[in-house]
């Protein structure tokens, strides 16, 4: 990891509290930066924020307040600050030049973390993609930025030739990352397509970073991945096949958590993981009901999911860590189809979820082009049952049909399939 180097990094954590915000929200914000920092392996001396009417477009923060940091910094011996806002290149050049000192900002520490946690082909480079593009903004002048770019802090920045090869190697880069990525997803169409096509539902797990969503799907799918009480455990989607209590299969895949000011180049770099989200037939959004800011949590998960198109999907509310809950009621405050209470942690619940997902796969339909043999007269009657025709031909092989079935009733004539 790049920003702390072998011995632990000292940091001051600082804010600002526009008119909008009040001051816990604020604390809020900080709380889960310093969280973010000690993922990324560094320690935190201290958090301050300020009030102000608006942002300080040259310093971030008004001129009382940098000295004041300045001060903290000589007492505490800290080796530098992270701002909880993405900082402009001018804000981040100002700043070191005036606290003499590394600074750092929120999408920083987050897409450090995120370098330290990609494993995938794929993740790996969408986090490179997202650094570059955060750097290429950076390299706008002498200063320093660029010194950071080469790791070495201190040194003068380069002159403007220099410059200009830089971000055309940077440029370049990101195209030949685009090329690759592009492969990546010609093959998850490819998968996608096939899946579709099996009518298997998919059920996508989302929610707050930490909210408990790859204990969930271990606890569904009796698993074994990787969850930690750490931010951003899970960078790359996993997939697992759950069989519900009725019998049908579903695929149940868990994906990287949301987190409030989710740097933009990160957003657009995961797009093409995320956008299984959105071809989900339904959704889980996982609450942590034990956390304070259960309100600001589901409010950000809703505002992301409806950049990547999603909101409107069927979502079932999962109110999890009920175990450790002590409230007398959970307030659920984005609109979802129906909530289930439960802990991922002991299982208590686990089979009340399991039977919703099943509730809600019945509105969702599948398309079906089938070639029913004469001699298997009972799936006819299943599909006028079950499903509606709107196409039924008698052939010499069979009944062809052709028309909607729900998702969880699909897998009983599925084997009848033929290619349209
Ligand atoms: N008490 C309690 N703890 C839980 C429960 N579910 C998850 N946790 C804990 O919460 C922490 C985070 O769980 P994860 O499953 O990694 O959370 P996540 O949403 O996948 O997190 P990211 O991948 O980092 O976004 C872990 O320490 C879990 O043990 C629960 O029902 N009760
Ligand atoms: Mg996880």
């Amino acid at each position: 990891m790049n920003i702390v180097g072998d011995t632990k990094e000292k940091l001051i954590l600082f804010g600002i509290q526009t008119q909008k915000q009040t001051e816990n929200q604020v604390w809020a914000s900080l709380d889960e930066l310093e969280e973010l920092v000690k993922t990324a392996g560094g320690e935190v001396v201290c958090k301050v924020f300020q009030k102000v009417d608006r942002i300080n477009a040259a310093h971030y923060l008004g001129s009382g307040k940098v000295q004041e940091i300045k001060d903290l910094i000589e007492e505490n011996e800290a080796t530098g600050v992270v701002a909880d806002d993405e900082l402009s290149p001018m804000q981040m050049r100002n700043l070191e030049e005036l606290l003499e000192t590394k600074v750092m900002d929120r999408t920083m520490v987050i897409l450090d973390i995120f370098a330290g946690r990609a494993r995938s082909k794929e993740g790996k480079i969408q986090v490179e993609m997202a650094q570059l593009r955060y750097n290429l903004t950076r390299l706008t002048g002498k200063g320093t930025e660029l010194s950071r770019l080469a790791g070495g802090i201190g040194t003068r920045g380069p002159g403007e030739q220099k410059l200009e090869t830089d971000r055309r190697h940077i440029r370049e880069r990101i195209g030949q990352l685009k090329k690759e990525l592009k492969e990546i997803e010609k093959h998850r169409d490819l998968i996608r397509e096939r899946r579709e096509k099996s009518g298997t539902p998919v059920v996508a797990i989302v929610g707050y970073t930490n909210a408990g969503k790859s204990t969930l799907l271990n606890a569904i799918s009796g698993s074994d991945i990787y969850a930690e009480d750490k931010l951003f455990a899970t960078l790359d989607p996993t997939t697992r096949k759950v069989t519900l209590p009725a019998g049908s299969d579903v695929l149940v895949t868990d994906t990287v958590g949301f987190i409030r000011k989710l740097p933009h180049h990160l957003v657009k770099a995961f797009y093409s993981t995320l956008e299984e989200i959105k071809y989900a037939d339904i959704i889980l959004h996982v609450i942590d009901a034990s956390s304070e800011d259960i309100d600001s949590h589901q409010k950000i998960v809703h505002e992301t999911l409806t950049d990547l198109g999603a909101n409107d999907k069927p979502t079932i509310a999962v109110l999890n860590k009920m175990d450790v809950f002590e409230g007398d009621s959970v307030h659920v405050i984005t609109p979802v189809d129906s909530q289930v209470k439960v802990s991922a942690k002991t299982k208590e619940n686990i089979n009340e979820l399991l039977e919703e997902i099943q509730e809600l796969l019945k509105h969702s339909l599948q398309k079906m082009n089938l070639l029913i043999p004469y001699e298997d007269g009972d799936i006819l009657s299943y599909i006028y049952e079950n499903g509606e025709a709107f196409t039924e031909e008698h052939m010499a092989e069979g009944t062809y049909i052709e028309g909607y079935i729900a998702k969880d009733k699909f897998y009983m004539v599925k084997d009848f399939s033929i290619k349209d």
